[in-house]
């Protein structure tokens, strides 16, 4: 339980890659993730609603998702949902009054695309999706399968995500330059429910 809620305080904040899209700006775009807490109702649980933008885009969202964190042995899985008509809630990651209008009947569970995760020594949990290829997207007409290694710390994260083909297992889309790497400009982990 004591690192379930540990993992859960560290992902709860608004986060950048500011300093590496300055570095390497012809492989990294400037992005925020922001992951909100989300009312311990709406899950009968701990989860955040999750909004990823371009820093110049920051209304609107390429992927807002819910996700729901549920302890599972000694790992942690991570459910995700999509959110239907989302673009209803588009900006509710840092106006978190709004969060309460998220009914769940507007989650549809993306199956496939758990995430599980697991402490790594007391500074790290690292995380990959569930293995079986089963996390399908469509991309270009194309479909691909999820494959992303996720690594939290107390105030960062890196990410590496990319689509691959699932007859040849050759990269289709993603990170060609390695992970993204977030640090926390904004801290939400006092928002966690049952603190
Ligand atoms: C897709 N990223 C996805 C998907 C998941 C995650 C589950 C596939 C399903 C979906 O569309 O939502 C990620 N879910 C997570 C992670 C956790 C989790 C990491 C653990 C906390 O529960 N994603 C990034 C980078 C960028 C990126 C900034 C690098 C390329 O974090 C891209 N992720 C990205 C893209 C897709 C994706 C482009 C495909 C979605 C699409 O095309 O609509």
């Amino acid at each position: 339980m004591t690192s379930f809620l540990t993992l859960a305080r560290w992902m709860a904040g608004d986060f950048s890659n500011r300093e590496q899209a300055f570095r390497d700006p012809a492989f990294f775009s400037q992005i925020r993730v922001c992951y909100r807490p989300l009312p311990y109702e709406l899950l009968q649980g701990i989860g955040f609603y999750l909004e990823q933008a371009y820093d110049v885009f920051l209304d609107s969202p390429y992927r807002a998702r819910v996700l729901h964190l549920v302890p599972q042995g000694d790992a942690i899985c991570i459910k995700n949902y999509t959110i239907k008509d989302g673009e209803r809630f588009w900006g509710a990651a840092r106006q978190p009054e709004r969060l309460k209008e998220i009914a769940f009947q507007d989650l549809e569970r993306l199956e496939g695309c758990s995430y599980i995760i697991r402490p790594d020594g007391d500074t790290a949990f690292k995380g990959t999706v569930e293995p079986g290829k089963a996390c399908k997207i469509f991309r270009n007409g194309q479909e691909t399968y999820l494959g992303s290694e996720i690594e939290i710390r107390e105030k960062s994260f890196m990410v590496h995500e990319r689509g691959f083909d699932p007859d040849t297992d050759q990269q289709v889309w993603g990170s060609y330059a390695g992970p993204f790497e977030f640090s926390k400009w904004t801290d939400f982990s006092l928002e966690i429910p049952g603190l």
